[in-house]
């Protein structure tokens, strides 16, 4: 702890990365605890563009399912210690692959590098805009149950969530009169989902942040996704140092600290939450 706490005193450039496991505490499933399953699909099977074309249904119903979750839970010691420290230090810049916005509900001002559960975009105007409805579509309401014998709702293309001001409407089948209608595009969670790459302009800033940083936290995250998983041997390679904040303890780490962050993180970052 001293060592760490003397290279976090003279850092110039802090960088945090988080994962899921910062968000455990808040009773939020993190994305392989468990097996990663809803229903009996994988998430990381759901969180592809080739998913949702094919069932966009069953895609919808994991999205409102998160949401709604999500939209019930708060902030923990994690999220709170790291907003305070961002707020008492200089320089220190927050990465987040979370998506369920609970650092920003702490006070800190992340970038979240895989989006958000609260932000759409429509699939045909490209238009993106947050979203809190809940549910998101009357189609939705009381859908999205978990369990593995819960069946797909199968909510057909026109009621599913649509771009009501939307530039450049789409014909549609309506599934209740049988009528040709015109209808906004199908709106998608704007996420990064596996296959996608993250936006360009996200990728620099995190790069330009990697290449200057001193000091990386790894906070609750498996480090299997890239290219967040990649994020600490860019800082070792520039001769920075990482610390990692995790449950199991992590070989390569300058400092390793082994345990619920939510309890260690105050400690090591000397904040009262
Ligand atoms: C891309 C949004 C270019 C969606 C998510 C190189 C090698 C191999 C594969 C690839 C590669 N480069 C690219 C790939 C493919 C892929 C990938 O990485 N696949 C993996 C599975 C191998 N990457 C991509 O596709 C990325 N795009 O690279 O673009 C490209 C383009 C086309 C084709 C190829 C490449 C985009 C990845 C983004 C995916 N979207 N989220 C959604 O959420 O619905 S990622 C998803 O996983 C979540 O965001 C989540 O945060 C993230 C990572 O998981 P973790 O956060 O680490 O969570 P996990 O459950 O795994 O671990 C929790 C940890 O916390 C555990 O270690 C646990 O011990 C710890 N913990 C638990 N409780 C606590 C705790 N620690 C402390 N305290 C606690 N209390
Ligand atoms: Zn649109």
């Amino acid at each position: 702890m001293t060592s760490f706490q003397a290279a976090l005193s003279t850092a110039k450039i802090i960088v945090i990365l988080t994962g899921a496991g910062v968000s455990a505490a808040s009773g939020i499933p993190t994305f392989r605890a468990a097996g990663g399953y809803w229903r009996t699909y994988e998430s990381t099977s759901l969180a592809t563009p080739q998913a949702f074309r094919k069932n966009p249904s069953r895609v919808w119903e994991f999205y409102h399912y998160r949401r709604d979750l999500v939209s019930q839970k708060q902030p923990n010691r994690a999220h709170f210690a790291l907003a305070e420290f961002e707020k008492l230090r200089p320089n220190v810049h927050l990465i987040t692959q979370n998506v369920d916005g609970l650092h920003a509900a702490a006070g800190s001002e992340p970038i979240e590098m895989h989006g958000s559960l609260f932000h759409v975009r429509c699939t045909s105007c490209g238009d993106e805009f947050e979203d809190r409805t809940n549910p998101i579509c009357d189609s939705l309401a009381g859908k999205g149950a978990p369990d593995p014998d819960a069946r797909d709702a199968d909510i057909p293309l026109d009621l599913l969530p649509r771009h009501e001001l939307c530039q450049r409407p789409v014909a549609l089948t309506s599934s209740e009169t049988g009528e040709k209608i015109c209808i906004g595009g199908l709106l998608r969670p704007a996420v990064v989902w596996f296959n996608e790459s993250l936006d360009p302009p996200v990728m620099n800033e995190i790069r330009v942040l990697l290449n200057r940083c001193d000091l990386l936290l790894v906070v609750g995250t498996s480090g299997i996704v890239y290219p967040a998983a990649g994020f600490a041997s860019i800082v070792k390679s520039n001769g920075g140092k990482v610390a990692e904040f995790n449950l199991d303890p992590s070989e390569g780490a300058d400092f390793d600290f082994v345990g619920p962050c939510e309890d260690l993180l105050p400690l090591a970052l000397g904040v009262n939450v």
